[in-house]
């Protein structure tokens, strides 16, 4: 029987985010997905111009509570959580899911904080409450905050190694019920900058040692690239033995990954666009299909 996941998320018609950024790469690495959607969008409000509407929290609330687990009674293995700009619906669906993982403590839940990126939010500002308070009492065994999103959930601005690795025992320090943390996409130096590295970060709260990868960057702007880390990090972590689950491989293993989609994507995005740095507002995942296939090969070491 294959692996079943609850990914709630937004959907856009056309383009790849949230949900469209998740299920595909999941269903074609063998899960079985069911996707929730937080609002349906015609496209990434990144392009500057969209139509669409957001789920009301009731209704995703019930969907939730007395369709999918009332009523059907489905035993998911994991619950994948991103993007939702309705604050009520975000309050309604982390109070449902912090009861589902106190009463089954084998549903494993990935929570992606989203709340902005590059200093600004991109959902109204008492979602960060939402998310602390989420945090605090949710038995979360995932939690995949961006730079901006680790700041603001730590009150630690993160500037160099030092910082970063304070901002990660104070993450464990306020939410102790949080398993595991990954870190993505930290800059040391100016967004603009092109041709330095990025940073990623992982640590486990029973050994609290966190583990750091240097990846190069690539002079671009990706919409969707951080739901796509967060989808295959819940593959790799969670198909792991769970005697042995090593975060620090898994995160190697999703680096490498995107970092092959993402040079994909690029690649076919170069000859039709001038500007620089590119904006790339839809991920070629039907194009990577042949790279999602594939267990990646590691590409990189910790960095000391
Ligand atoms: O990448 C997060 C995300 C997902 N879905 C939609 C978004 C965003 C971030 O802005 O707007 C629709």
């Amino acid at each position: 029987m294959a692996r079943k996941v609850l990914s709630i998320q937004s959907h856009v018609v056309h383009g790849y985010v949230g949900n469209k950024a998740a299920t595909f790469p999941l269903q074609y690495r063998g899960w079985d997905v069911d996707a929730l959607n937080t609002v349906q969008f015609s496209n990434h409000p990144g392009y500057g111009h969209f139509k669409g509407f957001r789920s009301e929290a009731s209704d995703l609330q019930e969907i939730i509570e007395k369709g999918l687990l009332g009523g059907l009674e489905i035993q998911y293995d994991a619950i994948l959580t991103g993007y939702v700009p309705d604050i009520e619906g975000l309050r309604a669906i982390g109070k449902t899911l912090i009861k589902l993982c106190e009463k089954d403590h084998r549903v494993k839940w990935v929570l992606d904080p989203v709340l902005g990126d590059n200093g600004k939010l991109y959902v109204p500002e008492e979602a960060i409450p939402a998310y602390r308070d989420i945090l605090t009492h949710g038995a979360v065994y995932l939690a995949t905050p961006n730079q901006f999103e680790m700041e603001v959930l730590t009150g630690v601005q993160i500037c160099d190694l030092a910082s970063l690795k304070q901002s990660i025992q104070q993450f464990h320090e306020l939410y102790p019920r949080v398993q595991n943390v990954v870190v993505t996409s930290v800059n040391f130096s100016p967004v603009e900058e092109s041709g330095s590295d990025l940073i990623c970060a992982c640590s486990e709260l029973k050994s609290r040692r966190a583990h750091y990868f240097k990846v190069a960057k690539i002079n671009a702007q990706f919409s969707g690239s951080g739901d796509l880390c967060s989808a295959l990090l819940l593959d790799s972590f969670l198909t792991q033995n769970p005697a042995t689950r090593d975060l620090c491989a898994a995160l190697n293993q999703v680096l490498s990954l995107v970092d092959s989609i993402l040079l994909n994507t690029f690649e076919l995005y170069k000859a039709s666009a001038t500007a620089r740095p590119l904006k790339i507002n839809d991920l070629r995942l039907i194009e990577s299909r042949e790279l999602l296939k594939q267990t990646a090969a590691t590409k990189y070491t910790p960095i000391k």
